[in-house]
């Protein structure tokens, strides 16, 4: 049992609990401490581990914005870095800047109370500390939560059951017979990755994906060069565009050419690779005019089509909704089921009937005997990271209950009723690639406690007016995208599939960047500062 004071306390120890902890305690000279469950640092690249995890975002937008340096294992001539390589980048980032001896490793934070009478928050561990703190950061990560499939017999299977979010150190599969469920991301990184060291790999499809290939390359010396030369004058450049993932954003729809040039474009993009340059860096519209994401749709079907031999196969992999989740890019991914030990079951039309101590038997009566079954099954973003850990805000007010089944925090960061309390990528956050909205959100977390502390204010708080615009704006602005006709963790609806949710601001991170501007030139309208001085009640 111990009991320690400090300014403030951060939860999780990935790419925003680290960056927190830099901002707060190397700029700001706060006492901090950090509660991690991995046994080190890395958050998301620290647990996925599977074969073929690494970034689709390209490296020089993929790291710290502040931090030209990068760690021994970074290929800086790589186009995308592996998940080892984020994973060693984040630990050496820590080292490098004197975080290591902040963080509590191998510790789960169980509770989080705020304390009235002190104005302090009081969070336990699983190793019985308290510790107690004038700010709470919740930066316990946007996809933490790992969702398992609930099969029948599953629990009879003799084999090897792994979640990919989970993925034991130094299991391989090769020479495995593997059962693969899920093909997002993770699943289709999986697939392409592992088929070619497998005995024999099944992949159970529950819905088929648009799969554009990433497009993994050395770059030259030249674009090294430029990068390299011009990284902080491209990143103010990158971070006022909406997405932030280092392309050039498009102002021309798919409506507005013609379409010899339309399939020109995106012919393009498919030979450059990247889902979200697929999507993203052909026309400005493809997210929010179902026209022109209809000819994005037909133009990877096609792909599928060519690529694809077996015409079961095809018509199996082809999507039959829009384009519409969160872009999918890997190498290789329909080449994959042309080899002879890769095969697909359309879950959907033949469902599992159940699995059995060697395999898995479909309703059809066909038996496929595995050895190993890996679930990509997914998270339960935003929120979830939030289940296992009980915050309880002003008069007992439960965050998860407070959220209920419409979470909502203004810009992701603030919620009524949990004064001093900031989350990174809470609900609401900015849709873009995770580093630039992470830092967005950090350095305006790090410059509202410098106001507070600057004003001697005990407590800081959203008003709840301030919350319901955002959230009816961001809410909005979601349900007007095409995202909003698919069922997809954006929306939560891998999980709460009868209440899906608006959970991000998909205005773009330039705009978000400018309200998070905004609030801090006008001293903070949308918080409410109490008068008493801190140093008057402790
Ligand atoms: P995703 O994108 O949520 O994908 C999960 C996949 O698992 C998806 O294909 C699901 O099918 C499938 N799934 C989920 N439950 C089941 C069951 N019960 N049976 C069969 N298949 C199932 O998660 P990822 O880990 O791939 O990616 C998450 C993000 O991490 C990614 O977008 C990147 O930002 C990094 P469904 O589509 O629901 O039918």
């Amino acid at each position: 049992m111990s009991y320690l004071k400090c300014d403030v306390i951060i939860i999780g120890a990935g790419v925003s609990g680290i960056y927190a902890a830099h901002k707060l305690s190397n700029d700001l000279g706060l006492d901090v401490v950090g509660i991690e469950k991995g046994s080190d640092a890395g958050g998301t690249w620290y647990w996925n581990r599977y074969p073929g995890v690494q970034a689709d975002t390209d490296s020089h937008v993929y790291r710290y914005s502040g931090d030209p340096t990068v760690s021994p294992s970074w290929d800086r001539a790589a186009r995308y870095q592996k998940g080892s390589q984020i994973r060693d980048y984040l630990q050496d980032f820590m080292k490098r800047q004197d975080l290591d001896k902040i963080f509590h490793f191998e510790t789960t934070a169980t509770t989080a109370d705020f304390k009235e009478e002190q104005a302090r928050w009081e969070a336990r561990t699983d190793r019985g500390q308290t510790f107690s703190a004038r700010y709470l950061i919740g930066a316990a990560g946007v996809l933490s939560k790992p969702v398992l499939p609930n099969i029948p017999g599953l629990a009879s299977f003799t084999g090897q059951t792994i979640h990919t979010a989970r993925w034991p150190e130094g299991v391989s599969l090769a020479g495995a017979r593997v059962a693969v469920f899920g093909t997002g991301s993770t699943g289709c990184q999986l697939i392409a990755n592992a088929a070619t060291e497998v005995e024999e790999m099944v992949v159970f499809q529950r819905t088929a994906q648009y799969v554009v290939p990433a497009g993994q390359r050395r770059w030259t010396d030249s674009e090294s060069h430029h990068y390299e030369e011009s990284f902080a004058e491209l990143w103010d450049a990158w971070r006022l565009t909406r997405l932030a993932c280092g392309f050039e954003e498009p102002q021309t729809g798919a409506q507005d050419v013609d379409e010899k040039t339309r399939e020109e474009v995106f012919e393009n993009a498919w030979e450059e690779g990247g889902g979200f340059n697929f999507m993203f860096g052909t026309f400005s519209d493809l997210a929010f005019n179902r026209v022109s994401n209809n000819a994005a749709a037909d133009f990877i079907k096609q792909k599928i089509n060519v690529i694809v031999r077996d015409s079961d196969t095809v018509k199996d992999l082809t999507p039959t909704e829009p384009y519409a989740r969160r872009p999918v890019a890997v190498d290789n991914y329909y080449e994959t089921f042309n080899r002879e030990n890769v095969s697909l079951v359309n879950s959907r039309r033949n469902p599992i009937r159940s699995v059995t101590p060697h395999g898995i038997t479909l309703d059809d009566g066909r038996f496929f005997e595995v050895d190993v079954i890996v679930f990509a099954t997914g998270f339960e973003a935003v929120d979830g990271a939030y289940r296992d850990f009980h915050v309880q805000g002003r008069e007992g007010t439960n965050l998860l209950e407070h959220w209920g089944d419409a979470p909502s925090s203004y810009l992701g960061i603030a919620t009524p009723k949990f004064p001093n309390f900031f989350t990174v990528l809470g609900p609401l956050g900015v849709f873009s690639n995770l580093p630039p909205g992470i830092e967005a959100q950090v350095d305006f977390i790090a410059e509202v406690i410098a106001v507070a502390d600057s004003t001697e204010a005990a407590t800081i708080e959203v008003h709840p007016d301030a919350v319901n615009r955002w959230a009816v704006e961001s809410t909005e602005m979601a349900q007007g995208s095409v995202f909003a006709e698919v069922k997809s963790w954006i929306f939560g609806s891998n999980v709460h599939t009868d209440s899906p949710r608006a959970l991000f601001y998909f205005g773009g991170l330039g705009s978000y960047r400018q309200r998070l501007r905004n609030e801090i030139d006008n001293r903070l309208p949308s918080f409410q500062l109490s008068t008493r001085s801190r140093l008057t009640q402790q």
